[in-house]
């Protein structure tokens, strides 16, 4: 990421949290001859970094990288009628890809809290949580409770609902399968998880969660090095059939900062298992009338490390 001449970042591109361990609500950053320069405004608390005065203000050579995946178009625009830009979202993605062990373990430590949450929610005495918009509040609190922050909003779908894989709660609360995917953020870095809880199911809905655990389980089993992406996502199609069909998203996806990164885990992925690729694995089955996916966070640093640990054994919804 360093042998570009000069990188400048702006917010609200992740990769200055990244690289500074901070959150500002406006800086710029730049890189250039293996020194990282803070440029924020007086809305942050400032210690090392300078004063933003306004991009006229900023010695800049004539030749600049940024990171297009990121920028704000506004920005793009002025900044490449007076500099020669290039993209290096590329460079910035594959530099973000590989995570070290001190990055892992904020992802485990965020991954920790969703699992202690879980198991508690479960353990919760019918009536408490009347809808799934309660439940989604119910964990989202414990998780600020716990000194993170949600990852994502946190997603509850009761019954049909589970059939729509981003299902936004309402105040329903179906019987069927209910579909928690909950994660947090510790220190920048994301968690991601996904379980089904028994609300009525009927056995016909059993057999798949089972069978789709079963292919979830081995997926996982599969995972080393040098392994195409693509063939665990292709592995998980073989393996549903005719029930293919009914599995519409990417097998997963990178994890770090953000909640979608690099490396791609699906179909059409070209990367492969590398050391500090940090995934998820996560198949689902989405019907008519109801949906099922099961979702855990890896970690790869040499051998397969599951973070995220809650119990994937199906479970009533409530205490009984
Ligand atoms: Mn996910």
């Amino acid at each position: 990421m360093y042998t570009e001449d000069c990188i400048v970042l702006e917010t609200p591109d992740p990769t200055i949290e990244f690289l500074t361990g901070r959150k500002y609500s406006y800086a710029v950053c730049v890189l250039f001859k293996g020194n990282i320069t803070v440029y924020a405004t007086k809305l942050d608390k400032l210690d090392k970094e300078s004063l933003f005065k306004g991009w006229r203000e900023m010695k800049l050579p004539p030749k600049i990288g940024l990171n297009l995946s990121a920028l704000n178009t506004k920005t793009y625009i002025d900044l490449s009628k007076k500099f020669t830009v290039i993209d290096v979202s590329n460079k910035i993605r594959d530099f973000r890809r590989h995570k070290t062990i001190e990055q892992a373990n904020c992802v485990e430590k965020a991954a920790r809290c969703t699992d202690l949450i879980l198991q508690r929610f479960c353990l919760l005495p019918k009536g408490t949580i009347e809808s799934e918009l309660d439940a989604r509040l119910w964990i989202e609190r414990e998780i600020y409770l716990r000194g993170m922050e949600p990852a994502y909003p946190v997603i509850v779908a009761s019954g049909k609902n589970s059939g729509i894989p981003h299902h936004t709660p309402t105040t329903e609360l179906n019987s069927g399968p209910v579909l928690i995917d909950a994660g947090a953020r510790y220190n920048g870095y994301c968690s991601d998880m996904t379980r089904m809880y028994d609300n009525g199911m009927d056995l016909d809905q059993k057999k798949k969660y089972a069978y789709l655990l079963g292919i979830q389980n081995h997926t996982i089993r599969m995972v080393k090095k040098d392994v195409p992406y693509k063939e665990l996502h292709n592995y998980v199609v073989r393996s549903l059939g005719d029930d293919a069909d009914f599995f519409t998203h990417s097998l997963g996806h990178g994890v770090g900062i953000e909640v979608h990164e690099s490396p791609r885990v699906s179909k059409r992925s070209n990367d492969v298992v590398q050391l500090g690729d940090i995934f998820t694995i996560e198949p689902g089955l989405y019907y008519q009338d109801y949906g099922l996916r099961i979702e855990d966070t890896l970690y790869y640093d040499g051998e397969i490390r599951v973070l995220t640990n809650h119990s994937k054994e199906l479970r009533p919804l409530f205490k009984p």
